[in-house]
C-alpha cells in the first residue's frame, strides 16, 4: 500500500482520495487457462496460418439477486464466473473482419470492416452468433480515434458458458469483441468505459438491456461478488459470508432472449409504469424512463412506492389505448416510442405486477447486500437470510414478472428439496439456470443429491450431468494475455 503526503492510503482504484479509473489487466495465464489458449491458438493457426498476438478472456455471471431491475436503474448483485468467451486475435491488413469458432457448430464468417451488417431478422433461434460479435467490433469502432482505427482482424473464438442460459454468453461475446477490437488498435479504455460501450453495442441485437452483464464482465474480481449501479456505471465489493457457497444449475430449458419480444415487453411495461405513476403525481411523465426516475422525482422510499404503486395502479393489464389516454397523447404518438414499435395495438401492459416486482426486488438487494456485510449475525443465520431473499425473489419472478418457465419451478423445488437454504432463476429467465445458497459443509452432500434427482428426472440430449450442477465462486473480470 502507498501513502500520499496527507497520510491516505493509496490503494484499489484510489489514489490520494480520488477516484483513479481502472484498466484491463494484460496477464501471464495460469496452467489451466495455457492449456485451452495453446488448443485455441492450434485452431487460429489452422484457419489463418498465423500465430494469434494475444488473447482476450471475458466471463459469464451469476446474478444473486436483483433480477429485471438494471434498466429500471437500480443496484444489482451479481459476481463473475469460471466459465468464458475466450478469443484468439491478430490484425489483419486485408481489411476485412474474419471469424471462426473451435465449435464447429458456429459457422465461420467473413465480411468488410467498413461494411459491418447486423440487420436482425425474425427466427426462432435468436440472431447468428457473429452477429453479438459485431456488434462488439461496430461498438467500439465508434469510439476509437480515427488515426488509430484497426485494418482489419482475425479472430478465433471458443467459449464453455452455457447459450441461451441465464449466465451471460451473450454479452461475455459481445463484450470480448469490444475488448479486442480496442486492443488490436492499441487503444486503451478504462473498464468502466468498456462496459458502457459494450452495454450499448448489445442492444444493436435487439434485447434492450441495462449494463448489469457488461459491467460485471469488466469490473467483476476474484473472491467478491459485486453490488453493480448505474449512470455511470460502477462496483463495490460486497464480501460473502465464509460459509455461503452458490451453485449454478441448468434446466435444460434454453432461451435465446433476442428470438422473442418477451425481454422487450418486459422493459417497456417498466417504462410506461413509471410514466403512468408520474402522470398521476403530476410530475412531468416525459422526462421518466425508468422506475428509479419516479422514485426519485417522488423523493419517497422503496417501501412507499410499493405503496404508491398499488394505489396508482390497476390489476388488470392496460391496453394502449387506455396507456395513451392517461398520458394525453394519441396512441400514434404513444407507438413513436422505439421500444413499441414492435408490439401490436392488441399488445396488453401488466403495469402493477411488474412495477411490484421491481421496487420489492430492488428493496431485497439492499438487504441482501446490508445481511452479507452485517457483522452482529451468526454465520448460519445470514446464509438462512439470504437464502429466504432469493427464494422470495424467485416468487416474485414467477408470479409478477411471469418470466420463470415449469423446468426452472421444478428445478427450485428439487434445490429446496435437497437442502438449499434458497434458491432463485438467474439471467433473464424463459428457461436457463438457477443459482441456490447452501453452506460450505453440505455442498458435496447437496451437488450429489439435486445431480441424482436430475439423473432420475432425466438428462435430454446434448446435456452432460456434469455440466448441469456445479458450485461456483467469484472470478476476476475480463483480462488481455500473452503467451
Ligand atoms: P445468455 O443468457 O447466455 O446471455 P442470450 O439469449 O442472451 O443468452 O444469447 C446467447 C447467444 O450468444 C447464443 O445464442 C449465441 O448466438 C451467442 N453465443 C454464446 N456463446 C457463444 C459461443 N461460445 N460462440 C459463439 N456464439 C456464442
Ligand atoms: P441475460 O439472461 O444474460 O441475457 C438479461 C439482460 C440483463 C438483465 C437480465 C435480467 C442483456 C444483455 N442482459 O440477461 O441486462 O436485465 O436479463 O436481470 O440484455
Ligand atoms: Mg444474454
Amino acid at each position: 500500500m502507498r501513502r500520499d503526503n496527507t497520510g491516505m492510503s493509496c490503494s484499489g482504484n484510489k489514489c490520494c482520495g480520488v477516484e483513479v479509473e481502472e484498466h484491463v489487466p494484460i496477464l501471464q495465464p495460469d496452467e489451466k487457462l495455457l492449456k485451452r489458449l495453446n488448443t485455441l491458438a492450434n485452431h487460429f493457426q489452422s484457419k489463418y496460418s498465423i500465430q494469434p498476438s494475444f488473447f482476450v478472456r471475458v466471463p459469464g455471471r451469476v446474478n444473486l439477486i436483483g433480477e429485471h431491475i438494471d434498466y429500471c436503474g437500480y443496484p444489482v448483485c451479481p459476481m463473475a464466473i469460471e466459465q468464458d468467451v475466450l478469443v484468439a486475435v491478430a490484425p489483419s491488413k486485408d481489411n476485412d473482419i474474419h471469424l471462426t469458432n473451435v465449435d464447429p457448430k458456429y459457422i465461420d464468417f467473413r465480411c468488410k470492416i467498413e461494411n459491418i451488417n447486423i440487420c436482425i431478422e425474425d427466427t426462432n433461434d435468436g440472431p447468428d452468433w457473429y452477429k453479438y460479435f459485431l456488434c462488439g467490433v461496430k461498438g467500439a469502432l465508434e469510439v476509437i480515434p480515427e488515426e488509430c482505427l484497426p485494418g482489419g482482424i482475425l479472430a478465433a473464438v471458443w467459449g464453455n458458458i452455457p447459450p441461451n442460459s441465464g449466465l451471460s454468453s451473450s454479452s461475455a461475446l459481445v463484450s470480448a469483441a469490444v475488448l479486442l477490437t480496442v486492443h488490436v488498435s492499441q487503444h486503451q479504455l478504462p473498464k468502466r468505459k468498456l462496459a458502457t460501450i459494450s452495454a450499448s453495442a448489445e442492444s444493436c441485437i435487439g434485447t434492450q438491456g441495462g449494463g448489469m452483464d457488461q459491467a460485471i464482465a469488466f469490473l467483476g474480481k476474484a473472491g467478491t461478488a459485486m453490488l453493480i449501479e448505474f449512470n455511470p456505471v460502477r462496483g463495490t465489493d460486497i464480501t460473502l459470508p465464509e460459509t455461503a457457497v452458490f451453485v449454478i444449475a441448468h434446466s435444460q430449458a434454453c432461451h435465446n432472449k433476442a428470438s422473442t419480444t418477451d425481454f422487450n415487453l418486459r422493459v417497456a411495461e417498466c417504462r410506461l409504469a413509471a410514466q403512468m405513476i408520474a402522470k398521476k403525481r403530476n410530475k412531468p411523465w416525459e422526462r421518466v424512463q425508468r422506475l428509479i426516475d419516479v422514485q426519485e422525482s417522488l423523493g419517497v422510499s422503496l417501501d412507499e412506492m410499493v405503496s404508491v404503486v398499488t394505489t396508482e395502479l390497476h390489476e388488470e393489464p392496460y391496453t394502449m389505448s387506455e396507456i395513451s389516454r392517461n398520458l394525453g397523447i394519441t396512441k400514434e404518438k404513444l407507438k413513436e416510442i422505439p421500444l413499441l414499435r414492435s408490439f401490436r395495438d392488441s399488445q396488453m401492459f401488466k403495469l402493477k405486477q411488474r412495477a411490484l416486482h421491481v421496487y420489492n426486488e430492488a428493496a431485497r438487494v439492499v438487504e441482501f447486500r446490508r445481511t452479507s456485510v452485517e457483522n452482529t449475525i451468526m454465520e448460519e443465520e445470514k446464509v438462512r437470510q439470504l437464502g429466504k431473499l432469493m427464494s422470495n425473489s424467485h416468487a416474485s419472478l414467477y408470479e409478477l414478472y411471469e418470466c420463470s418457465h415449469p423446468s426452472l419451478d421444478s428445478l427450485v423445488d428439487k434445490a429446496m428439496a435437497c437442502g438449499a437454504l434458497g434458491a432463485r432463476l438467474t439471467g433473464a429467465g424463459w428457461g436457463g439456470c438457477i443459482v441456490a445458497i447452501v453452506t460450505k459443509d453440505k455442498v458435496t452432500e447437496f451437488v450429489d443429491a439435486l445431480k441424482e434427482e436430475i439423473v432420475r428426472c432425466g438428462i435430454k440430449d446434448g446435456f452432460k450431468l456434469d455440466d448441469l450442477v456445479f458450485p461456483t465462486k467469484p472470478n476476476q473480470g475480463a483480462a488481455i494475455y500473452t503467451i
